[in-house]
């Protein structure tokens, strides 16, 4: 097994592990508090760690209330073969989900349980009542960037580890961006978990594949 041991160039990437995302929330990813220790563990070899931040305006465009009928110009829904409830806009399908992560509610706090103090930024993303943002990188209309990027160039961090909620959407989309901006990215699988829509999980591998993300175990994260 490889060792990997976090240098000061590197950076350890914890996508959204707020209330909304964890069991009890109103988009509860399964098993998401299970690795809440790990994440916390992992943390604490990194001398770079930046949290991310679900954080959507009411009447955001992912929200499936937006949608039924309250908003003039919104189109209808579509549920897709394999059971998906897509909007088509104007960048393409969106998937819709419950209102989750609204700003300043307790949905969208970050997990009280997360205990990385030395965190440096915490990266807000979704923010725009039109574009869905899952990667921390770039909107979902792919030519939004969040800023997120120029940080870490600015702060000369190279490469990238990622963990936190959900693999198969915010996790997935954030690696496989910052792969394609240039960042070595390396996802630590035990340490995320999938929402698991018909083939999300799969599509997610094989765009890590694709885009050249690693994947790895937590166990192979060493002091350096
Ligand atoms: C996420 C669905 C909607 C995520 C965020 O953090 O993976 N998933 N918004
Ligand atoms: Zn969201």
């Amino acid at each position: 097994m490889t060792a990997w041991s976090p240098t000061s160039t590197d950076a350890l990437l914890v996508i959204d592990m707020q209330r909304d995302f964890l069991p009890g929330g109103a988009l509860a990813v399964s098993g998401g508090d299970a690795i809440l220790p790990g994440i916390n563990s992992a943390a604490s070899r990194f001398e770079h760690v930046i949290l991310t931040q679900d954080w959507h305006p009411r009447g955001h465009i992912s929200f499936a209330s937006t949608h039924q009928g309250r908003v003039p110009w919104a189109q209808t829904p579509a549920l897709t073969p394999e059971g998906r409830l897509i909007l088509h806009t104007p960048y393409g399908a969106q998937d819709l989900w419950p209102d989750h992560c609204v700003q300043g509610t307790a949905g969208a706090e970050l997990h009280p349980g997360l205990a990385i103090p030395h965190a440096a930024l915490i990266l807000r993303k979704g923010l725009h009542p039109e574009i869905d943002s899952y990667s921390a990188f770039m909107e979902n209309d792919h030519k939004t960037p969040t800023g997120l990027a120029g940080y870490l160039r600015e702060r000369g961090i190279t490469r990238l580890f990622f963990c936190g909620l959900a693999y198969d959407f915010c996790v997935g989309f954030s690696a496989v961006a910052a792969a394609r901006l240039g960042f070595e990215s390396i996802v630590i699988e035990d340490l995320a978990r999938a929402i698991d829509l018909s083939n999300t999980v799969r599509d997610t591998n094989a765009a890590f594949a694709e885009t050249g993300v690693a994947r790895i175990r937590s166990a192979a994260l060493i002091e350096g």
